[in-house]
């Protein structure tokens, strides 16, 4: 299968972020993009294709136009402060603050944008996660055209990124803005299999009131996993969307079986809707030496998890999301794409 890279990711390169009270060094570097190329490459896992521009409406489909530039001017009005280093919010429109105007100030803006303050913001951060989008289109354009699949390379990860905000690492949703592309490519039932560590939060709302797009995901608990406040098992679409929302929490630690059973739980899920498409949010988080994750997957269990895919039989877009074991993730997310597409 081709691979779409997007080169420019390295524009987004946090050198730190806050862990229990301190700055640490960061986990979502630019390093975890040349480790995948490299595994890639050496796998000869097909040719390997530069994205194409497809301009910044498809992004507006799914993203407010306020949000996205904000994030586009965010780093020329941090710098024009003074700014020192990436750039972190500090302050949140939580419950009983207004969220329907957005301040002068730029901090303000930065807390009304964004969840967490786990998301460095950074030089090329809009600069990456643009190309990140357009790669994210570039694939869907192949896996359209005609291929069976396409994996898409890119970083930083998208699927906690909501409608209006940051957060998680991730400020672009790429799935969300693939899975809207394909819609309004003609499609009408778009699957969206989330299999990172973390839930998704940002691609569950952004489709949770609509049925032409399922999100399915299998995660840790977010009772004591990032993004907490979102992906529980009674969370099961709203409206017209009632009942195209499926998640698949697991207690962190969970055994390789018990993830493979949520696996099946949420392909029987999708299987039912008949999909035209389905875009896998493809975090590899889940390796058992990931260093900020809790499931055990390893090699083997990589690969399965590509068989069981190819089995399920749809036009198939990667789409890489997290992985922070960076040593590692290449040979991970080769297992999975090998295992889908075996060597001839
Ligand atoms: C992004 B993706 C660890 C803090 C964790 C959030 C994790 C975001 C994961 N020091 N912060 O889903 O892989
Ligand atoms: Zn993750």
């Amino acid at each position: 299968m081709k691979t779409v890279y997007n080169a420019r990711h390295a524009a987004h390169a946090a050198t730190r972020e806050f862990f229990r009270g301190r700055l640490v060094p960061a986990f979502e570097v630019p390093a975890r993009a040349d480790y995948v190329l490299a595994a890639v490459q050496a796998a000869q896992l097909g040719e390997i294709v530069a994205p194409v521009d497809h301009g910044l409406a498809p992004l507006e489909r799914v993203h407010a136009p306020a949000y996205l530039r904000f994030v586009q001017g965010a780093w020329a009005e941090w710098q024009a402060l003074g700014g020192e280093g990436d750039a972190f919010p500090a302050v949140w429109p939580v419950r009983s603050l207004r969220s329907d105007v957005a301040p002068r100030s730029f901090a303000a803006r930065m807390g009304l944008y964004s969840m967490d303050s786990g998301t460095p913001l950074t030089a090329g951060s809009w600069e990456a996660a643009y190309w990140g989008a357009q790669a994210s289109l570039t694939g869907l354009d192949q896996v359209l055209g005609g291929e069976r699949s396409a994996y898409v390379l890119t970083r930083p990860p998208g699927h906690h990124a909501g409608a209006d905000f940051f957060g998680g690492y991730c400020f672009v949703n790429n799935a969300a803005v693939a899975a809207q592309a394909a819609l309004d490519a003609g499609l009408q039932r778009v699957a969206i299999l989330d299999v990172d560590y973390h839930h998704g939060n940002g691609t569950q709302a952004i489709f949770y009131e609509r049925a032409d797009v399922f999100y399915a995901s299998l995660h840790g608990d977010p009772q004591t996993e990032f993004p907490f406040f979102l992906g529980h098992a009674d969370e099961t679409g709203a409206g017209a969307g009632l009942g195209f929302n499926a998640n698949f929490p697991l207690p962190a630690g969970a055994s390789n079986e018990a993830w493979f059973a949520a696996l099946e739980a949420a392909l029987e899920r999708l299987q039912a809707y008949e999909p035209e498409l389905l875009i896998v949010s493809l975090g590899v988080d889940t390796y058992g030496g990931d260093p900020i994750s809790h499931f055990k997957l390893d090699r083997p269990e990589f690969s399965r998890l590509g068989q069981r895919l190819a089995a399920f039989g749809a036009r198939t877009l990667f789409l890489q999301e997290g992985g922070y074991a960076t040593e590692a993730i290449g040979h991970n997310v080769v297992a999975v794409l090998q295992g889908f597409e075996p060597r001839p």
